[in-house]
């Protein structure tokens, strides 16, 4: 079964949006699978943005996810990875459409809520790298016959 990886960065956090983030993939159907609250270390920063390690923000950015409690997630369902990113909008909060959560809540692309995997070859990356085996749920729950 497909899955991706979402976390609800600092921003997020600090403005106690945690509860409503969930709902949106919660509500849309797809299962939750692995959940922690953690402050990220910066080595694990540094290795989850390592594709933007000569990018000009690569700095910021692994100051910003380091600096404040993150909720790191795991998300189960066919078609997750893409649907995910839907639900979650365009990088910039600017020009992400209303409804998706970094359109109807942020305005600065440094500070845009989420982080949702971009692939389902990344999502397995991610996945492994901040979650341990046991620390992902396999289970169904039993409303799934009502929703596929
Ligand atoms: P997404 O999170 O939509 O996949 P990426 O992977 O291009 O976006 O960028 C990773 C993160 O880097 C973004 N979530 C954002 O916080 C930050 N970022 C991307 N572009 C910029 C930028 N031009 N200036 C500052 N931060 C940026």
């Amino acid at each position: 079964m497909e899955r991706t990886f979402l976390a609800i960065k600092p921003d997020g956090v600090q403005r106690k949006l945690v509860g409503e983030i969930i709902r949106r993939f919660e509500t849309k159907g797809f299962t939750l699978v692995g959940l922690k609250f953690l402050k990220v270390s910066r080595e694990l920063a540094e290795q989850h943005y390592d594709v933007h390690k000569e990018r000009p923000f690569f700095g910021s950015l692994v100051e910003f996810i380091t600096s404040a409690p993150v909720v790191a997630m795991v998300w189960e369902g066919d078609g997750v990875v893409a649907a995910a990113r839907k639900i979650i909008g365009a990088t910039n909060p600017l020009t992400a459409e209303p409804g998706t959560i970094r359109g109807d809540f942020g305005i600065n692309i440094g500070r845009n809520l989420i982080h949702g995997s971009d692939a389902q070859e990344t999502a397995q990356r991610e996945i492994a790298l901040w979650f341990k085996d046991e620390e992902l749920v396999n289970w169904q729950p039993h409303l799934t016959s009502w929703l596929r």
